[in-house]
């Protein structure tokens, strides 16, 4: 019988080796490092190729042969390991009992409501209890129902009064909420009451009490006879529910085309206590609530006879009354998205 050749041997005895080391690797990363010292690219069994040029050339193919079937050999010897450990690791973690189910985790931190949006659904809630609708209307609109059906034709001065952000299209993003009054004449039959709360845009440079992007919310009411005292009334109404407290309003004519006659509503400043500050611009008093009893040519172009039917409206700066009711010295703090900020709601 011929005598092996020595790199038969030599192989015979690595393949004993691996087998042992495989069988005595105690954890998955023993293993893993195991396996790319064996089989990895720079690995001693795909090494062993690279001594072909000192076999003799008559053995060659049997050298190769004997490293790939070592190879396979490793291969499997490490899988089978693999899953015994696996199946270890799984039975220690079921049988540990250390591990209480019953332990409660780390509190979750919750997230809240956003002010404004708190806000606007107490609004939402006192008016609905009231009979008004509650709607929706878009926040792009057209130059005719932002403007001209309200009463602003294009050469008047009061489109000065709210800077428009144009789209390509020649729409706009709406500068207030009034545009619903006019589709809410449209929508229902007279008579009706509604808001209309929402996000409005102005290009306008920002300020403590003036943001670009802010939140209205437009009331409407149509009959056949409105009055002041009943604008004035639900006004206060609105503002001692939401705020909770007893707060100081004064009321100033207020020109707007859409109205007549219109009012502003100020509230005595909730954040310096009417003393003086950035958010009143240190007047003590902050702009509201503007209103009025809706203008014949409105109520024309929502398809109402005038003569038949009247109407009051209101347009709440929202984003201010909740700077009022939290004391919040700054519009811009609502919309910047500042968690530290938001937090303390
Ligand atoms: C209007 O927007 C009218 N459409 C309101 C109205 C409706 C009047 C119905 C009569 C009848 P004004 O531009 O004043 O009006 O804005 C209304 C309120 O929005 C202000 O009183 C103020 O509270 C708030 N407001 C106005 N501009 C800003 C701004 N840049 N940032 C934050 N709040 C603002």
């Amino acid at each position: 019988m011929s005598e092996l050749p020595d790199w038969q041997i030599e192989i015979d005895g690595a393949i004993g080796r691996w087998q042992t080391d495989i069988d005595e690797a105690l954890t998955l990363e023993a293993l893993r490092s195991l396996e790319v010292r064996a089989l990895g690219k720079q690995g001693e069994i795909p090494g062993l190729m690279k001594r072909i040029p000192q076999i003799p050339p008559q053995d060659r193919k049997a050298f190769g042969q004997a490293v790939n079937a070592l190879q396979t050999q490793a291969a499997a010897a490490i899988e089978t390991r693999r899953d015994v450990l696996v199946e270890a690791l799984i039975a220690t973690e079921l049988n540990d009992t250390s591990f209480d189910p019953t332990q409660s985790l780390a509190p979750l931190r919750r997230g809240h409501t956003h002010p404004l949006s708190t806000v606007q659904a107490d609004i939402e809630e006192i008016f609905h209890s009231m009979g008004f609708h509650v709607l929706d209307y878009p926040e792009i609109e057209s130059e005719f129902d932002n403007f001209e059906a309200l009463n602003i034709p294009g050469w008047h001065p009061a489109r000065e009064m709210q800077d428009t952000f144009w789209l390509d299209n020649g729409h706009l993003l709406r500068t207030h909420t009034s545009p619903g009054q006019v589709r809410a004449m449209h929508e229902f039959q007279a008579p009706f009451r509604a808001i209309f709360p929402g996000k409005v845009f102005r290009y306008e440079a920002t300020d403590a009490s003036h943001e670009h992007t802010f939140h209205q919310v437009e009331g409407l009411m149509i009959d056949r006879k409105v009055t002041v005292g009943h604008l004035l009334d639900s006004m206060r109404t609105l503002l001692s529910a939401i705020l909770q407290r007893e707060v100081e309003i004064r009321l100033r004519p207020g020109y707007f085309p859409f109205v007549e006659p219109g009012f502003e509503l100020d509230i005595r400043c909730q954040v310096c206590a009417g003393k003086g500050c950035s958010a009143c611009k240190r007047r003590g008093w902050l702009e509201l609530l503007p209103c009025g009893l809706v203008h014949p040519n409105v109520l024309r172009a929502g398809g109402l006879d005038p003569e038949e039917w009247q109407g009051w409206a209101f347009g709440l700066g929202l984003s201010r009354l909740v700077m009022m009711r939290y004391g919040v010295p700054d519009v811009r703090l609502l919309m910047g998205g500042d968690l530290r900020f938001l937090s303390q709601f």
